[in-house]
């Protein structure tokens, strides 16, 4: 049973101000699918209304243009391919809008922190961190993002490693000092936790970081309106 057969075509069975927003990050292998899966079946299980997602969404066109990348199967320019990432997050952002309006809580394997610094950490002179967040504005805004941090070399011992184009030992040590810059330059919304230890202990990171915001957010103390990102 996957996570989406799992949670996404009951009704709302709640109701609550809004959904909340809540984004899972890492590098490859860092654990966010099954950690995302727990999450879920948790807060399923205390009666909140959830809905997952992932990114990249290999179902639409888009999509798959981005899967055949990653599968090294096509190439393309850098920022042919960073653009395409963020066209992916366009293609669901009414969605996303619209579902957290209605009273689900989204789970988010990935969004645009990837999408930055996966582009960024390709050190191309003329893609910058800055320059990666530009096509990004305007994207509903997450309540909170949870960085599950790892160093690459554990990440590398985990199953299936290698098999995807960023999957090397450079690649995935720039995209951490990445996500560990944007950590330092955010306004308290990233949350960092240690990855690398049992699942059961990560586990219980994540829930003592997530469980209050969507609280929270589900109780209307951050308002009706569901932020954008502003850059
Ligand atoms: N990735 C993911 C990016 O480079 N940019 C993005 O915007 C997103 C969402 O795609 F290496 C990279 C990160 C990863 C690869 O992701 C595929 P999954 O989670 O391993 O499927
Ligand atoms: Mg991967």
């Amino acid at each position: 049973m996957t996570s989406e057969e799992s949670f996404s075509w009951q009704e709302p069975r709640n109701s609550v101000v809004r959904g909340a927003f809540v984004v899972v990050e890492g590098l490859d292998r860092a654990g966010k699918t099954t950690q995302v899966q727990r999450l879920c079946s948790k807060l399923y299980a205390l009666g909140h209304n959830i809905k997952t997602l992932r990114f990249p969404d290999r179902n639409s066109t888009i999509g798959q243009m981005i899967s055949s990348y990653l599968q090294n199967e096509t190439d393309m320019d850098d920022h042919v391919i960073h653009l395409l990432f963020s066209a992916n997050r366009w293609e669901k952002a009414k969605w996303i809008e619209e579902t957290l309006s209605k009273g689900y809580t989204i789970i988010c394997d990935r969004y645009f922190y990837s999408g930055m610094v996966y582009s960024a950490a390709k050190q191309n002179p003329s893609l910058s961190l800055s320059w990666t967040k530009h096509p990004e504005i305007g994207l509903p805004l997450p309540d909170v993002v949870v960085f599950l941090d790892l160093e690459p070399w554990q990440a590398e011992q985990r199953g299936g490693y290698g098999e995807e184009k960023y999957e090397k030992r450079e690649m995935q040590l720039r995209v951490r000092e990445l996500f560990l810059q944007l950590l330092k330059a955010d306004d308290g919304r990233m949350k960092i936790v240690n990855a690398g230890d049992g699942m059961d202990a990560v586990e219980e990171r994540i829930w003592k970081e997530v469980l209050p915001c969507v609280e929270a957010v589900e109780g209307g103390s951050f308002g009706v309106k569901i932020g954008k990102f502003k850059g």
